[in-house]
């Protein structure tokens, strides 16, 4: 099996896991929207990592969906809303054996992937790092954080993680992602609308204790329903300590909205919100959230799916 990094997607993310891949010399090639993107791309002369104020630039070889070649590990790092329709696109080129790690946050769009690749491994990733994008091809690692990998189907490990080893990604195999997947989902779903909302950074939200408190008793009823008992493990208190850690920051929904670009907001709070329904568990508070989101999101704009 060739051993080739192919990752989708040379946002965020995307540029972060290639910077570092490549620069502990593993083979890596950008998969790129269109020839547009692929013709800068080639003209910036590369991605530039930037990290601890020190900027590295690496000419990692990019091309389009339509190159030819077989791919035999996917790291698609795409927004949630995304992440189908990039893998469908590349469909024709995905090996018998080909792998998936899908980095997206919240849930959804995960088993969207999976389905339509049934015969293929798919591996979910939960990751607290952060990074952002200056410009385009320039990336800012701005927190560190942890990668959290696994794969519900199946609880080996695969040998790649040694890659992550050697190119200094922290991360863990775990046979419990959708336990972290769904916990870092309700935390999202606790902070991110409520800075929206009230227009706040995150330690705006220790003024709205009452409001946070009521979502997490309905979240962390809605995860014992749904068969998560241990996301819901002291749901209230980890807020409340992600709250107080981060209070100085804007949370990512925050950004997105005021930059005027979509959300996440369907594989968050209207996963949860579609997921209670299913159970018929009753979150009223949570549904109300979410319209009030919505109601904001096209006040401005901005699509709310
Ligand atoms: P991003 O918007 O910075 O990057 C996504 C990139 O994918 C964009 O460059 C976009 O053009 C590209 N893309 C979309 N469809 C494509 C296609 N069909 N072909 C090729 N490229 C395509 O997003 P990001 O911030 O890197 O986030 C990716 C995922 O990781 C999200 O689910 C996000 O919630 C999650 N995440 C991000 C961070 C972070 O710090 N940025 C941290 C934790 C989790
Ligand atoms: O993950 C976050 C985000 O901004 O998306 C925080 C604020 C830490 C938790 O919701």
């Amino acid at each position: 099996m060739s051993s080739t990094w192919h990752i989708l997607g040379a946002g965020s993310l995307g540029s972060l896991w290639a910077c570092r891949l490549a620069r502990a010399g593993k083979a890596v090639r950008l998969i790129l929207r269109d020839p547009q993107r692929l013709a800068a791309y080639e003209a910036a002369g590369g991605l530039t990592l930037v990290e601890q104020g020190l900027a590295q630039r690496h000419a990692t070889p990019a091309e389009t969906a339509d190159t030819q070649g077989p791919i035999h590990r996917l790291l698609v790092a795409c927004k949630a809303y995304d992440a189908e329709q990039a893998v469908v696109s590349l469909l024709p080129r995905l090996a018998k054996d080909a792998e998936l790690i899908l980095l997206q946050n919240g849930l959804g769009s995960q088993d969207a992937v999976a389905a339509r690749v049934p015969h293929l491994r798919c591996l979910f990733a939960s990751s607290t790092e952060g990074a952002f994008r200056e410009s385009d091809w320039q990336v800012t690692f701005a927190g560190h954080g942890f990668n959290w990998l696994g794969d519900p189907a199946n609880p080996s490990a695969p040998p790649w993680l040694e890659d992550l080893h050697d190119a200094g990604i922290p991360h863990q195999w775990t046979p419990d992602i959708l336990t972290r997947l769904w916990r870092k989902l309700a935390l999202n779903c606790a902070i991110n609308p409520l800075t929206v909302l009230h227009d706040c950074r995150n330690g705006g939200l220790l003024e709205h204790h009452c409001e946070v408190a009521t979502l997490c008793a309905e979240l962390a009823d809605l995860l014992r329903v749904c068969g998560q008992p241990e996301a819901a493990q002291a749901l209230n208190e980890e807020v409340e300590r992600v709250i107080h850690a981060t209070a100085a920051n804007y949370s990512s929904m925050y950004q997105d909205v005021r930059q005027g670009r979509r959300t996440e907001i369907h594989y968050l709070l209207g996963h949860a919100c579609r997921t209670a329904a299913r159970h018929a568990q009753p979150v009223p508070h949570l549904e109300r959230l979410h319209r009030r989101l919505v109601e904001q999101l096209n006040a401005r704009g901005l699509p709310s799916d």
